[in-house]
């Protein structure tokens, strides 16, 4: 379980790994994208890497509450020059996409791992993905970005999300996915109220039970601003804390926008952990 097949790459997860963002949108919720422009997200990259990162995620549309859907041409315009500028750099690349098209465009120029928020429910997602050696991340969401946050409900958020990510894992693995591709992530913020985040946090073992890896992406998110009454801009200290408790308690990939921070606070984590 600890290795991640990942298209070009066999990721370690024996050790926690720091995904960043890198958004080519020009209205992510975190006010950090870099539209369209390749050299801008290309200096992100640089960025990201030198603070430690060791997969970079790259999205071209925004998947904040309430945003609007983005036209397949212009995602796919704004993401393949910049997974094909990318792809000699020797690092893991993640496309964040919904979007059975984008999905073949990213794979064709270049893409280790496709990352999709709708967990390979599209029409033509899972066949778009199933012949290649991309890892997969299979995300829960309640609804669809535009309206997810109006009245999420659940009887039990943990067990209903555990049942749902079991479900999509058989219908990768029936289309000929091996386990060794799949990583499972609950979907912070993804049509679920403060409450049901903080429910999947706190029970994030019941995840780990189904024994394939974790991905956790709260960064800068609603819940954090929630918790302590700051506006996104001031919420370092608080995504650095909850990535730090989501591998605590068994995540193997946090999905972050402060990369040096986040390495720094896994440091401090994997020192006491070799203290005996
Ligand atoms: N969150 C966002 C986008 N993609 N993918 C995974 N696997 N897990 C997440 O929690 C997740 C995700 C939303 O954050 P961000 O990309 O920063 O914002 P936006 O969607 O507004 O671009």
């Amino acid at each position: 379980m600890s290795i991640l097949r990942c298209g070009r790459f066999e990721l370690d997860l024996s050790r926690p790994r720091v995904m960043a963002i890198i958004n080519l949108t020009p209205d992510s919720f975190s006010g950090d994208g870099v539209g369209g422009e390749v050299s801008a997200a290309l200096a992100r990259a640089k960025a990201a890497l030198e603070a430690g990162a060791d997969i970079l995620d790259l999205g071209a549309e925004s998947t904040r509450p309430g945003a609007e859907p983005v036209p397949e041409a212009v995602e796919i315009a704004r993401i393949v020059p910049v997974v094909r500028a990318l792809a000699d750099w020797r690092v893991p690349l993640s496309v964040d996409t919904m979007k059975p098209a984008v999905m073949r465009a990213a794979l064709e120029a270049g893409a280790d791992l496709i990352n999709d928020v709708n967990g390979f429910r599209a029409p033509g997602a899972v066949q778009a993905v199933c012949d290649s050696d991309a890892a997969l991340c299979v995300m829960h969401m309640q609804g669809e970005p535009r309206t997810m946050q109006i009245e999420p409900r659940y009887v039990d958020v943990v067990g209903e999300v555990a049942a749902f990510l079991d479900e999509r894992v058989s219908a990768l693995c029936a289309a000929g996915v091996a386990r060794e591709r799949i990583v499972l992530d609950p979907g912070f913020g993804f049509g679920k109220t403060l409450d049901h985040n903080l429910a999947l946090l706190t029970h994030l073992d019941r995840l780990c039970a189904a024994g394939l890896p974790i991905l956790v992406g709260v960064s800068r998110k609603s819940m954090l601003g929630a918790i302590t009454g700051r506006p996104v801009g001031q919420r370092l200290g608080s995504s650095v804390a909850a990535a730090l408790l989501a591998v605590q308690r068994g995540a193997h990939i946090v999905r972050v926008h402060d990369v040096a921070d986040t390495v720094d606070a896994l440091k401090v984590l994997a020192a006491l952990q070799s203290t005996v």
